[in-house]
């Protein structure tokens, strides 16, 4: 009877092993930090030909924010912005800024990503496309730089330092937004 208690005990064992693998492997591929990790592809990646200019995130406390700038995509085919990460923040997100039914502004995930025209750019403004920290982890001082990293369509990184400013327009629109929290996700 010792017996087969000790080889059960062994296979559970054996599989929380297998299992702690598995989630070690899918931990560390979400992860993605800093790593860029398009590097080996070929020399078209969408990374190659694009870059933003005068990348400002809004300064703040904690809570919200945003980064904004101009994509500008310097090759040949359209470029889609997929994804953005930075270590202010557990979470970033594309969203664009849209006209609710009642007349107000409120935001939401941009569906597809951010595309930038092949030789042409694209807009992060207040009041309308950015990328949206959903929560700070730390303060944002004016003056401060802010290491961003966009991810494409095609898994090319690139990184960008925007610098923190305080933004004094549309302040409305943010609060909104923030209160808009409660519902994201839903379908209004
Ligand atoms: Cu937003």
């Amino acid at each position: 009877m010792h017996h087969r208690t000790f080889a059960a005990a062994l296979g559970a064992a054996a599989l929380t092993l297998s299992l702690a693998a598995c989630g070690d492997d899918s931990a560390s591929g979400t992860g993605g930090n800093a790593v860029v990790s398009g590097d080996s592809s070929a020399a078209t990646a969408q990374a190659d030909f694009f870059t933003v200019t005068d990348p400002w995130v809004r300064a703040a406390d904690e809570g919200m924010t945003a980064v904004f700038g101009t994509l500008v995509n310097d090759s040949p085919q359209d470029v889609t912005v997929v994804s953005a990460t930075s270590d202010i923040t557990a979470e970033m997100e594309l969203h664009e800024t849209v006209q609710n039914d009642d007349g107000g502004m409120g935001m939401q995930a941009k569906d597809g990503g951010f595309v930038v025209p092949a030789g042409g750019t694209h807009e992060l403004t207040p009041g309308g496309d950015h990328l949206m920290v959903m929560d700070l982890n730390r303060a944002l001082k004016p003056g401060e730089t802010v290491r961003i990293t966009l991810t494409f369509a095609d898994d090319s990184t690139k990184e960008l330092d925007a610098t923190v400013k305080t933004f004094t327009g549309a302040e409305e629109e943010y609060q909104g937004g923030a209160t808009d929290t409660s519902e994201s996700d839903g379908s209004e």
